[in-house]
């Protein structure tokens, strides 16, 4: 059993600790770096201290239990880290997808063959992601959002809840797409689309 560290102690911590536990993590510290939450505890992982302490566990491997993508862009940057990659017991993943380090996938989420994960990407709870995708560094897949063959999510890419993309299309580096949405053209960088079809509303 690995020892795992948490860092972020909010709703999505709570998740990673789960999963981390069903894939056989022994979740050690929880760290945030709101230091009001020192002493509480996530489904009985205390939060131990902020970032700063990471070193008390130097055996430990890390996960950045935090839902926003450009804050874990930036903590990656900055903590020195070994990064675990979670697979929840009840995601089907086939043998060939490549998953980045920090990646978190979620219970009954799929992915099929020859897609690549980048680093600190989420894939939440029972998302799908066909075959030959690419998925960027930081991207997030909400809750039942799907992806068909061949898309490709840039890096910090954002996919609402239940948002779906059709085969072969791009939505790109720090793009939104609204929960629901469905995506038949390419998103550009740093817009947000919303609706059926997803239309631009132009960058954040
Ligand atoms: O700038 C920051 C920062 N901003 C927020 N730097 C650092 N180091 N940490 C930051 N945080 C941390 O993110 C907070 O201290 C806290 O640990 C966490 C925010 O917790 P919250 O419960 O608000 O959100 P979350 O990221 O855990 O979960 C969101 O994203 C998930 C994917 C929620 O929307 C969930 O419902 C969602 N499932």
């Amino acid at each position: 059993m690995s020892d795992l560290v948490v860092i972020g102690a909010g709703g999505h911590a709570k998740v990673v600790v789960a999963t981390a536990r069903a894939a056989g993590f022994d979740v050690v510290a929880v760290l945030d770096d709101d230091g009001s939450r020192r002493g509480r505890a996530i489904l009985g992982a205390r939060v131990e201290g902020t970032t700063a302490e990471l070193g008390r566990w130097p055996d430990a491997l890390a996960l950045l239990a935090i839902g926003s993508n450009r804050v874990r862009k930036e903590l990656a940057a900055r903590l020195p880290a070994r990064w675990a990659t979670l697979v929840h017991p009840s995601a089907v993943v086939h043998e060939s997808v490549r998953i980045g380090e920090g990646t978190v996938v979620f219970a009954g989420a799929v992915i099929q063959p020859d897609t690549v994960l980048g680093a600190h990407v989420i894939v939440n709870t029972a998302a799908s992601i066909d075959h030959d995708c690419q998925v960027g560094d930081f991207a997030h897949v909400a809750p039942g959002s799907h992806l068909a063959g061949g898309v490709s999510l840039g890096e910090g890419a954002f996919l609402g809840i239940g948002a779906k993309v059709i085969p072969g299309r791009r939505v790109g580096s720090w793009a939104t797409v609204g929960a629901g949405g469905v995506v038949i053209r390419d998103i550009g960088e740093g817009c947000v689309a919303v609706g059926v079809p997803a239309r631009e509303r132009g960058p954040v």
